[in-house]
């Protein structure tokens, strides 16, 4: 069953009626450019096929009401949220999302309430952007109850690129997680068959065709089942002590930095900022680059920018684990063409491109060394770039 139908089921089992609609957002992998989203620079996300359905019909009360059908096939509930009382640090766990949301929408005037019935199938924690996908299908389902459509052909008001940057604000203050924009302009925005090329400072968006099956490749998802939390410790870290270069090399991001004027830059820089402005400012080129390898079709040769922005990441962002390096390593061993961690560190899933006469053999050898090492056992699946968030018809 989809995840929408599968929603709808569920929407009619807790509800005994059949929702006024459904709206599904996917999750994303980046393919590169990590860390350079709140840097104002550049990123290359496609959207998972995985996603996140929300059945809703409207509520008169001013009431928000989720309820959430987890793996197992139990039902949690948020209890009723007063959408007029949500201020930031009043709900906690899975239900700050859609009430995060909800708060923000609030803000644009949007003020009535809903129940809400989610289901899907993006993992969870694994660094896909699971909360991104809750967020952007709870945004389209409200937004679609207040009778504004916006998957239609023709004029959009307001635009993807506006409901992503008020899921920034609802992740930002009131779920408490300082994230950038990649994950749900990518949810939002992605097409089939293409990477979106994103350019966070000016909001230029670029559909670039990635046309896997016609090279003859696979990326393959590499899920390490470690744990990340993005709300705590090193991503906030990452994100103050960019900032704070930024500050002062006297511009406005790193994104101002080029690769030209790196080493003058980093020779005005306290020694713990060298390595997090090196990784900021070689990833943005690492993208431009890899974009005018795949304009031109050259998928295949994309492989060394994939895996110099893993060392990037280990070595000078340090945000990799030992889980991950083990996955991208053995893949790389047996054969795949490129491979690095993806999003925002700390655990979670790496991915590698393959041809398709390896794959067996690359995911053999993870998990080999995955099992030789004593770690659990990682999920893997291949997945190929899918369409972004819209309402669905069931
Ligand atoms: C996480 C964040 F949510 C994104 O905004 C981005 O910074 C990413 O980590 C790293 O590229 O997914």
């Amino acid at each position: 069953m989809s995840p929408a139908s599968e929603a709808v089921s569920a929407f009619r089992t807790v509800h005994g009626v059949a929702p006024a609609g459904v709206w599904s957002a996917p999750g994303r992998v980046n393919l590169i450019g990590e860390h350079t989203d709140y840097n104002d620079g550049f990123v290359l996300p496609f959207a998972l096929p995985h996603r996140l359905a929300a059945a809703a019909s409207p509520r008169e009360d001013g009431v928000l009401n989720v309820a959430t059908l987890g793996d197992d096939g139990q039902l949690q509930r948020s209890g009723e949220l007063k959408i007029a009382d949500l201020a930031p640090g009043m709900v906690d766990g899975w239900a700050a999302y859609p009430a995060g949301v909800a708060w923000v929408l609030r803000d644009q005037g949007f003020t009535a309430g809903a129940d809400l019935v989610i289901a899907g199938d993006v993992p969870s924690g694994a660094g896909l952007s699971s909360s991104h996908a809750l967020e952007c299908a709870v945004s389209l389902a409200l937004l679609g109850l207040a009778g504004l459509e916006l998957d239609s052909a023709g004029e959009r008001v307001p635009s993807l690129p506006q409901v992503a940057r008020w899921v920034q604000r609802s992740e930002n203050d009131f779920v408490g997680a300082p994230t950038g924009l990649l994950d749900q302009t990518a949810s939002l925005c992605c097409t089939e068959s293409h990477v979106l090329f994103l350019d966070v400072r000016t909001g230029e968006q670029e559909q670039v065709p990635f046309g896997l099956a016609e090279a003859g490749l696979q990326v393959l998802i590499m899920d390490t089942r470690t744990k990340h939390s993005h709300a705590e410790g090193g991503y906030g870290e990452r994100r103050r002590g960019t900032e704070r270069a930024a500050e002062l090399l006297g511009v406005k991001a790193l994104r101002d930095v080029t690769v030209e004027g790196l080493s003058a830059a980093l020779d005005r820089l306290p020694e713990d900022l060298v390595p997090l402005v090196r990784h900021v400012v070689t990833e943005n080129q690492r993208v431009l680059e890899t974009v005018e390898l795949l304009r031109n079709g050259r998928i295949a040769e994309i492989g060394p920018y994939l895996d110099a922005s893993h060392v990037s990441m280990r070595d000078d962002y340090r945000i990799s684990t030992p889980e991950l390096d083990l996955a991208v390593d053995s893949a790389r061993e047996a054969g795949a063409l490129g491979s690095r961690m993806t999003g925002g560190g700390f655990g979670g899933s790496a991915i590698a491109l393959v041809r398709d006469a390896d794959l067996d053999r690359v995911k053999a050898a993870v998990e080999a060394a995955y099992e030789k090492a004593g770690y659990r056992r990682p999920r893997m699946f291949t997945a190929v770039p899918s369409r972004g968030a819209g309402r669905d018809r069931v």
